[in-house]
C-alpha cells in the first residue's frame, strides 16, 4: 500500500515545547535533527512517500504533525489542539492537507489533539485527556459519523495522550501500556503490554505490516519480535525529552491517487 508521511523538521525553539508528565531537560536541536532524518529515512524505507513541510522556527512543538489533524480515506479533520500555544500550527498543516482529501475542522470550544486518536478499522478510539475534551470528541464523532465511522471516548490517565498508552500493531492487535488505560477497552483485540520497566514504549507506528519504535525500548522490543512482528527501532531521546514519541512525528494516510 503507498502511504504518504507528512513531516516537517524540528524548530530551533523545540525546548521551549509543551510538557505535561516530563521534566524539562536540555535538548540538542543538532541530534534532534539527526534523528528526525533517521525517521525519515526509516519511513521511507518502509514504504512510505515522506513528504516535509517548511520549518516553524517560532512554533516549538510544529515537528508534531500529528497533532494537528486525523487524516481518513474519506476526510481529514483539522483539530483545535489542547494546547492553546498549538493552534497556530494547523494552517501550514490545512495547506498540506487540502492537496489530498476534503477538509473539516474542530471548532472552539472543542479540543482534540491527534496523538489521542487511534482508529482501529471503522472504531476510532478517542482520549478524553487534559488535550482532548468531551466537546471536541462529540464534534469528531458527528464529522466522522456519516462517513460510517464510529467515535468511542476512553479515559487516561498519568499520560500525555492516548496513543502514549496504546497503539495498534496488526489489524486485530494493540501494544498497551496498562497503567495509563484500561485494557478492558480494547478486551476484544489481541493485547500485549510493554514491559513494565519501559513505561513510554507502547507507542510505535505500523507502516505495511512493520512496526516502528524507538530505541531504548529492549524488553517491549523483544516481546513483539517474540511475537512475530517485524520491528525497526529509531534514536528519539530528544524528541521524547520534548515528550514526543515516533507516532506524533508524522501524519500517515492512504496515497489514494495510485
Ligand atoms: C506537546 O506537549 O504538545 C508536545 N510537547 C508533545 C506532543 C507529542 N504528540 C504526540 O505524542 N502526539
Amino acid at each position: 500500500m503507498s502511504v504518504i508521511a507528512i513531516t516537517r523538521l524540528p524548530a530551533p525553539s523545540l525546548a521551549d515545547c509543551e510538557l505535561s508528565f516530563v521534566a524539562r531537560e536540555p535538548i540538542d536541536i543538532e541530534r534532534a535533527r539527526a534523528q528526525h532524518a533517521q525517521y525519515r529515512c526509516v519511513l521511507a524505507k518502509l514504504g512510505c512517500d515522506v513528504r516535509m513541510l517548511p520549518m516553524q522556527s517560532s512554533m516549538p512543538d510544529s515537528v508534531f504533525v500529528e497533532d494537528c489533524a486525523v487524516v481518513l480515506d474519506e476526510i481529514a479533520v483539522l483539530t483545535r489542539p489542547g494546547a492553546p500555544s498549538r493552534r497556530v500550527e494547523s494552517e501550514s498543516i490545512a495547506t498540506a492537507l487540502a492537496e489530498f482529501r476534503p477538509l473539516a475542522s474542530i471548532q472552539s470550544p472543542g479540543t482534540l489533539d491527534g496523538g489521542d486518536v487511534l482508529r482501529i478499522g471503522r472504531t476510532l478510539y478517542v482520549g478524553a485527556s487534559a488535550r482532548s475534551n468531551a466537546e471536541g470528541i462529540a464534534q469528531l464523532g458527528a464529522l466522522l459519523g456519516p462517513h460510517g465511522y464510529v467515535v468511542q471516548s476512553v479515559a487516561t490517565r498519568e499520560c500525555l495522550h492516548l496513543k502514549s498508552a496504546v497503539t495498534q500493531i496488526d489489524d486485530d492487535a494493540v501494544l498497551l501500556q496498562p497503567a495509563w488505560v484500561d485494557r478492558g477497552v480494547f478486551s476484544h483485540l489481541r493485547v500485549i503490554e510493554v514491559d513494565p520497566d519501559e513505561e513510554h514504549a507502547a507507542n510505535v507506528v505500523r507502516v505495511n505490516d512493520q512496526l516502528l519504535m524507538p530505541d531504548g525500548f529492549p524488553r517491549t522490543r523483544q516481546r513483539l519480535l517474540d511475537a512475530g512482528f517485524s520491528v525497526t527501532t529509531v534514536p528519539m531521546s530528544e524528541l521524547q525529552k520534548a515528550e514526543g514519541a515516533v507516532s506524533c512525528c508524522s501524519l500517515l494516510f492512504r496515497d489514494l491517487s495510485v
